[in-house]
This record gives C-alpha cells, structure tokens and sequence, in this order.
C-alpha cells in the first residue's frame, strides 16, 4: 500500500477507535473528541477553560450537529496539516 493510502487508513483507524467508546460509532462526541486530543496530541482539556473547549468543539460541528461526523474531523486533520507545513 503506498503511504498516502496507508496514511488514510490510519486517519480512519484513529477517529474510530474514539469514536466507538460512547453513542453513535460514527461520530464523535465532546468526551470522545477531549479524548482524541489528549491521546493523540498530547492537549488535555483539563488545561483549557471549560469555554474554551466548547467553542473548539462548535468550530469543528460545522454543521452545529452537537456531534464530530467524519467529514468534520478530517477538515480539522486537513486543516492541521496546512497549519503545521513548514516550508
Ligand atoms: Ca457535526
């Protein structure tokens, strides 16, 4: 499998190994997303304000579901991914 598939594909593994743990398997809930960020990259949202961590989560529900849908997460992945390219 070349990389890009393979990247892909853990892309995929990862938001379901969180998104299983509570509610509907295909989304992620606020808990499964807090905990998508403290395991993956290292952010605890103990270390934000309860505020703070709403309002990044209502940025990546675009379409205010009250839930992180694949589509969602995978702008917010894109997204990272234009924010951390170094040239
Ligand atoms: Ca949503």
């Amino acid at each position: 499998m070349s990389q890009l598939l393979n990247a892909i594909t853990m892309l995929r593994e990862i938001f379901y190994k969180y998104s299983g743990n509570e509610g509907d398997k295909n989304t992620l809930t606020k808990g499964e997303l807090c905990e998508l960020l403290h395991k993956e990259f290292a952010i605890t949202p103990g270390d934000s304000s309860k505020a703070a961590v709403d309002d990044f989560f209502k940025k990546l529900d675009s379409d205010q579901s009250g839930l992180v849908d694949f589509t969602e997460y995978v702008a917010f992945v894109a997204a990272l991914s234009v924010i951390t390219n170094q040239p």
